[in-house]
């Protein structure tokens, strides 16, 4: 099925499934058919917005029946169009399955429906917290950070999305609920489709809930930015920081180019005087966490933060780096990683790589230093036409690295997967989304079949 209007008989059986308040079409369905960046548009002939699992299977078992194909969709913070209807599909809104069951002090674990907010689950107790933390945490839901297997500000220590799952329920594409939600921690019994299931960007089921593992809330945490030359001092501080202070949470980069973007258009005062050329911000927990972070920054220029108010400001600059490229016009969003040895070759060559295609095009690069990757954000001056994600990918390709450390493959990246994954592979894929979703109904146009 493509763009175009849905037979009515198909809309009043949705209507019958999820009641037709929850059945949106026309102008109703606009903002459930761009990503936030704008780069992404699509159509959705209906937006439907079940209330609970069972209403998810319903909705499937229609689609499946009809061949209607669907994308699945959360808090639509993604970053690669696999939550955006770009070729007509039926867009299915998993936001109104907000339960978040109590937290269960014995095991320091909840279970919380795919459309709760990230941010939700951080708070569920005052003693524990989320392990993944993304700077779009109050819109960003929890089934879709598993099915994009979310990353963020504190994977050195807790680990992507994957890492924090203890189980899953999920709707297959024929409409059969599976559920696996005890939450044990050693559970030998088969195949750990949980596991699968994140990252698999809506193409293999429609995760419905989570029983996620909750980390101890890092104790008094104290956050610095440091001052530095380049890439070169921001990876060699990172990588002492990794070895040196044991409570590490965060080691994130970012450069006065950006900075100068977010002081122009969103009134950041800098953090520290002085031409400084690059920027490595950490944060530590711990009794010894400030110590352990003074020694390391030594005379290197450096603010300090260990208030709540002070924290977030410091962090402002590194969160908001998102939004840089967007005031300059619409961006590229390419995220990638390299092994640790070639992160800094990949940081300071990529702007001559984009240069190389693109004269005119400014770019913006900031990232998550000790996991090997960087965001390179690319407002480009020529046209858009794939030449950027050449230049850029077949650089990281040639690292040994990844076209996705964080993001997923979604619509963006789909013709350029066969740079790092080989054609045995990507076989192995599709014989696995084969049976899952025989019918290839299931966000069909990410992730290439
Ligand atoms: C971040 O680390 C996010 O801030 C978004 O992964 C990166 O917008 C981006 O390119
Ligand atoms: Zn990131």
């Amino acid at each position: 099925m493509t763009d175009g209007e849905l037979p009515r008989a198909l809309l009043r059986e949705f209507a019958a499934v999820v009641g037709e308040a929850h059945v949106l079409t026309g102008d109703a369905t606009a903002g459930y058919a761009v990503d936030w960046t704008g780069r992404f548009r699509g159509h959705a002939p209906a937006v439907l917005r079940p209330a609970d699992t069972a209403e998810v299977a319903g909705v499937l078992a229609v689609c499946h029946e009809a061949c209607v194909p669907i994308v699945p969709q959360g808090g639509n913070t993604g970053l690669v169009g696999g939550g955006v209807p770009g070729h007509g599909e039926v867009v299915l809104s998993l936001a109104r399955l907000d339960r978040l069951d109590p937290v269960d002090a014995d095991a320091g674990q909840v279970t919380a429906g795919a459309g709760v907010p990230l941010q939700r689950v951080a708070g569920a107790d005052p003693g524990l917290d989320l392990g993944v933390l993304i700077a779009s945490r109050d819109s960003a839901t929890v089934g879709g950070a598993v099915a994009t297997n979310a990353g963020g500000l504190r994977v050195l220590r807790y680990g992507p999305m994957r890492a924090q799952l203890r189980g899953v329920e999920a709707v297959l594409a024929d409409g059969t609920v599976v559920s696996h939600l005890a939450g044990l921690v050693k559970d030998n019994t088969g195949y750990d489709y949980p596991g699968l299931l994140a990252g698999s960007e809506g193409t293999l089921a429609v995760i419905t809930a989570a029983r996620i593992q909750l980390v101890p809330r890092p104790a008094g945490p104290v956050t610095v930015i440091v001052g530095l030359s380049g890439p070169g001092e921001v990876h060699a501080l990172a990588r002492a920081a990794l070895r040196t202070v044991p409570g590490l949470l965060s080691a994130e980069f970012f450069t006065r180019a950006g900075l100068d973007v977010l002081a122009g258009h969103a009134d950041l005062v800098p953090p520290l005087r002085g031409p400084v050329p690059a920027f490595l911000l950490l944060e530590a927990a711990g009794l010894s966490a400030a110590e352990d972070l003074a020694a390391l920054a030594g005379d290197y220029p450096v603010a300090v933060a260990t208030t709540p108010a002070d924290r977030a400001r410091l962090w402002a600059y590194r969160e908001r780096h998102p939004e840089a490229a967007g005031f300059l016009g619409v961006p590229l969003k390419l995220d990638v990683s390299v092994p640790a040895a070639q992160w800094v070759t990949l940081a300071t060559g990529v702007g001559e790589v984009v240069q190389a295609v693109d004269p005119g095009a400014r770019l913006i690069i900031y990232g998550h230093v000790a996991d090997g990757n960087l965001h390179v954000n690319v407002v480009p001056a020529a046209e858009a036409d794939g030449r950027h994600e050449d230049a850029v990918f077949g650089f990281v390709a040639s690292l040994g690295g990844s076209i996705s450390a964080e993001h997923g493959i979604g619509a963006l990246k789909a013709r350029w997967l066969p740079l790092i994954r080989s054609a045995p592979e990507r076989a192995l894929f599709a014989r696995i989304r084969a049976a899952f979703d025989p019918a290839g109904i299931l966000n069909p146009h990410v992730l290439p079949r």
